[in-house]
């Protein structure tokens, strides 16, 4: 296609004349013309993946590789002196998501498309994404997060269903986004919105009048680990999201000949979690109305619908008052007592029930049982929910359970962040990767050769100069792009753990200061948001602000030591930080990570992985091998057996071990109260003496020699450390969401053209 002229007849001007605006409206046409050209009719069975996030990111380049426009479109702007990456900065970031699960959710609409597989997503086309987050004072501030502009991808459609909520009926609008996938077909992700929704309610940050559900039900997305105010907020979300979604798909499937009663034959849903779980309940009310009984609902629902658990934290399972759901949706309630009668025909057992004895409904126990597949997310954890947080319903259900490890697509992660990284690779290898991402391993020969792997050092230390770059460009912030870059990007929550992290930094202070020097300087960078509730979350953001300040201040340290932490870390900004990544911090409590999906972008990007045995760690091992990976610290069985013994007693870690008490004692000491704000470091220091929930200091010492390992190793002999980088690029094929969707689509889906 010719870009140059396919651009100019939309401007109706020179490409040199057009300003970067104009171009990307031009480029934003072109896609959405080129993109509905591959929209295919669907045969047999096509899959709804509801889901209550999609955090798709930026879409224009992503689209533009997908078409296979990107070359073309760089060549066209670079005749006409403009530049590809000044047009992507006019688009603003959708992120319509938190973290792990909303950006798979995204991955996994790529690789259906991709695979000429007829996938739909069904979602909320929130007005905010999530937060937008900046720095002030060493403390988080939270900003609305727009999107929204005049020309959005999203296209409004005059299809609206009717939804009762409370009693009082809303109109629910679809939106249509095109998903196309790479040299394949375009799919549609359906986002539900109110016409009434009223941006100007926002005042002071993200608060709004929580009253007028029309003008605020769709305004923002939920952090997780909201407040008690949001989560109720949520249940009319999802029963929106839901209701309308299941109204759409016994539309679509109505119109391609189905009768109903052979719903299955036609759809296949996949609930993200337990946020769209509501749809169990609502489509065998929606089914009732069509004239099917109940019985036969329960068992279409069944045969249709499949559960998708993403975590184990007690405190993340979805539990509704059932007084809360008589009020929202009291049109569910009297279904969902029937399904806990029905479910409890099935066991005995009071813990399988859905309406527990403190009138609490269990929305996991509900997809359970009236789902016919749950699966969990890396081999680790769906052993640990067979054999402990869900063995009860793995005896009563064994059939049921089965693992689908998580993946990414290569064409975001790889292709679109990394060109550098994959010209090198496709110069060595051809671009057979690009559709089998398991050629990778046609690298391997390659890790014997010198110059092959300096070439590989090459790339990496242009990606750390352009992460300089735009560190200074839009933080202010100035790097050693010779330093070795240390990343932790994710989520901020206690069982990530940050804080280990934070310790260790602290424990490198102290001994540099006593003359132990490390092997190389380091740049430790984060990107992390803390749920604006979750207090503790925010005083680990403050106190590695802190401690930045006092490293900086100090002469000495600062020579070899520099804590980065990049405000409003996003999708746009993990696309620049994973490419110049060295090591990849992956470090959770063993057992309690259910996959985690980042460990697979800087292993893919090249990066080496400190990490414990948890989540998709374990299948990186493996893959690598352990000498290619840097592990340490509890397997989850010891995790889980001192949670069994109840009588972890952190102080006594802090008491028997002087380098842990100095790296504690230090947050409450002169420098960083000096430097901080004494409230927010005296209640971390106190959470981590009296509480460490998450068990940072058993494993403290496990990991200074391990990091200390890497940097020395890193440090001494640069040829061996590219050279298992090399092994990592090669062996990271198995994480393709490619593979991931054809293991659900052969295990569960069934789906047809
Ligand atoms: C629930 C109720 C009320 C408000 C918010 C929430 C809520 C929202 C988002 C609960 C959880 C989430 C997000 C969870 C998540 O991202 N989980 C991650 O999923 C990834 C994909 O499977 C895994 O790789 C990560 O390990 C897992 O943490």
């Amino acid at each position: 296609m010719n870009m140059t002229a396919a651009m100019e007849a939309r401007t109706n001007k020179p490409l040199t004349a057009c300003t970067d605006q104009e171009i990307y409206l031009a480029l934003l046409d072109i896609v959405r013309e080129q993109s509905a050209a591959r929209v295919r009719p669907v045969t047999g069975r096509k899959l709804y993946y509801i889901s209550a996030e999609f955090l798709i990111g930026k879409l224009l380049s992503n689209n533009l590789i997908n078409l296979g426009l990107y070359d073309d479109t760089r060549a066209a702007l670079a005749a006409a002196g403009k530049n590809l990456s000044d047009i992507e900065e006019v688009e603003p970031e959708p992120s319509l998501g938190n973290g792990g699960l909303g950006r798979l959710a995204a991955c996994f609409l790529d690789s259906l498309a991709t695979l000429n597989l007829p996938g739909d997503g069904v979602g909320l086309r929130y007005h905010f994404g999530l937060f937008h987050q900046s720095f002030k004072d060493g403390v988080q501030n939270e900003l609305p997060d727009p999107w929204l502009t005049a020309h959005s991808w999203a296209e409004k459609t005059d299809t609206v269903y009717p939804v009762e909520l409370a009693g009082k009926t809303y109109n629910a609008r679809l939106y249509k986004l095109a998903v196309t996938g790479y040299e394949g077909r375009t799919n549609t992700l359906n986002l539900f919105d109110l016409d009434t929704i009223d941006e100007s309610i926002v005042h002071d940050g993200i608060t709004f009048d929580k009253t007028d559900i029309d003008k605020n039900l769709t305004l923002f997305l939920y952090p997780d680990d909201s407040d008690e105010a949001g989560r109720r907020l949520r249940v009319y979300q999802q029963y929106l999201m839901v209701s309308a979604g299941a109204q759409l798909i016994l539309a679509e499937c109505a119109a391609r000949g189905c009768d109903y009663h052979d719903l299955a034959d036609y759809a296949a849903i996949q609930i993200n979690d337990t946020h769209p779980s509501m749809v169990i309940p609502e489509l065998i009310r929606l089914l009732g109305e069509k004239g099917i009984d109940f019985d036969e609902a329960v068992e279409i629902v069944t045969k249709t619908c499949a559960y998708t658990n993403h975590t184990i934290l007690a405190e993340a399972l979805e539990k509704w008052p059932r007084t809360y759901l008589d009020a929202v949706v009291p049109q569910l309630m009297p279904i969902i007592e029937k399904l806990d009668t029905l479910a409890r025909t099935r066991t005995t057992d009071e813990s399988l029930a859905i309406i527990d004895g403190d009138d609490r409904v269990h929305m996991a126990h509900m997809d359970i049982h009236f789902t016919h597949s749950t699966n969990g997310v890396a081999y680790l954890h769906t052993e640990i929910l067979k054999n402990s947080e869900l063995h009860g319903f793995y005896q009563l259900y064994p059939e049921k359970f089965n693992n689908k490890t998580n993946g990414i697509t290569f064409r975001r992660w790889l292709l679109e962040c990394d060109p550098a990284l994959t010209a090198e690779i496709e110069k060595l290898i051809g671009s057979g990767f690009r559709k089998d991402a398991t050629e990778l391993e046609k690298l391997l020969p390659y890790t014997e050769n010198v110059d092959i792997l300096q070439q590989f050092s090459a790339v990496k230390a242009q990606n750390k100069r352009a992460l300089a770059d735009w560190l200074h460009r839009t933080q202010g912030i100035t790097v050693d792009p010779d330093a070795m870059f240390d990343i932790q990007s994710k989520r901020l929550h206690e069982y990530k753990r940050q804080q280990l992290n934070l310790l260790y930094l602290i424990h490198q202070y102290h001994e540099i200061k006593a003359g132990h020097l490390p092997a190389t300087p380091l740049v430790s960078i984060f990107g992390a948001k803390a749920a604006p509730a979750y207090t503790i979350a925010k005083d680990i953001i403050h106190a590695l602000l802190t401690l930045s300040k006092v490293i900086a201040a100090d002469p000495v340290v600062s020579k070899y030591l520099q804590v980065v932490f990049v405000e409003n870390y996003n999708v746009t900004a993990a696309e620049k930080l994973i490419p110049a990544c060295d090591l990849s911090e992956q470090i959770s409590l063993a057992s309690k990570e259910a996959s985690g999906t980042g460990n697979m972008k800087f292993m893919l990007n090249g990066a080496l992985t400190l990490g414990t045995m948890d989540g998709a760690n374990v299948e990186i091992c493996q893959q690598v091998g352990d000498e290619n990976i840097y592990i340490f610290g509890q397997t989850s069985d010891q995790v889980i057996h001192r949670y069994e013994m109840g009588d972890y007693q952190a102080s006594q870690w802090v008491e028997g071990d002087p380098n842990i008490r100095r790296a504690v004692d230090f947050l409450v000491g002169p420098e960083m109260l000096a430097a901080g704000h004494a409230e927010n470091l005296r209640r971390l220091h106190d959470e981590l003496v009296w509480k460490d929930w998450f068990q940072t200091l058993p494993d403290f010492n496990a990991y200074v020699v391990r990091k200390g390992q890497a940097l020395s190793d890193y440090a001494c002999d640069p040829l061996g450390w590219r050279k298992k980088c090399v092994i990592n690029i090669a062996k990271a094929g198995l994480f393709s969401s490619d593979r991931t969707i054809a293991e659900y689509n052969k295990d569960i889906w069934h789906l047809g053209e």
